[in-house]
């Protein structure tokens, strides 16, 4: 891994979790409000199908781990799956 100079200002990051309890159409509903009143989370896309959400996040202000706790206290535990700048 490289350390780069942190710039002052925030950088986002995506990151996709892994939901596999979503188990009906409600459920995602239900994560996206859990991610999305986190402080720091800009964007959440939850897909279904894939049981998985997509979060766009100020790094600055939370991280991975904020947003699996999250949703796991949604009743919904969540694991990364991957990410991208
Ligand atoms: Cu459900």
């Amino acid at each position: 891994m490289t350390t780069f100079t942190l710039p002052t200002w925030a950088a986002s990051t995506t990151v996709t979790l892994s939901v596999p309890t979503m188990d009906c159409p409600v459920c995602p509903i239900t994560v996206k409000k859990a991610l999305g009143k986190l402080a720091g989370v800009e964007a959440v896309t939850v897909n279904f199908d894939r049981r998985e959400a997509t979060v766009t996040f100020d790094d600055v202000k939370t991280n991975v781990e904020a947003l699996t706790r999250a949703t796991r206290d949604a009743g919904y535990p969540s694991t990364l799956v991957g990410s991208k700048p």
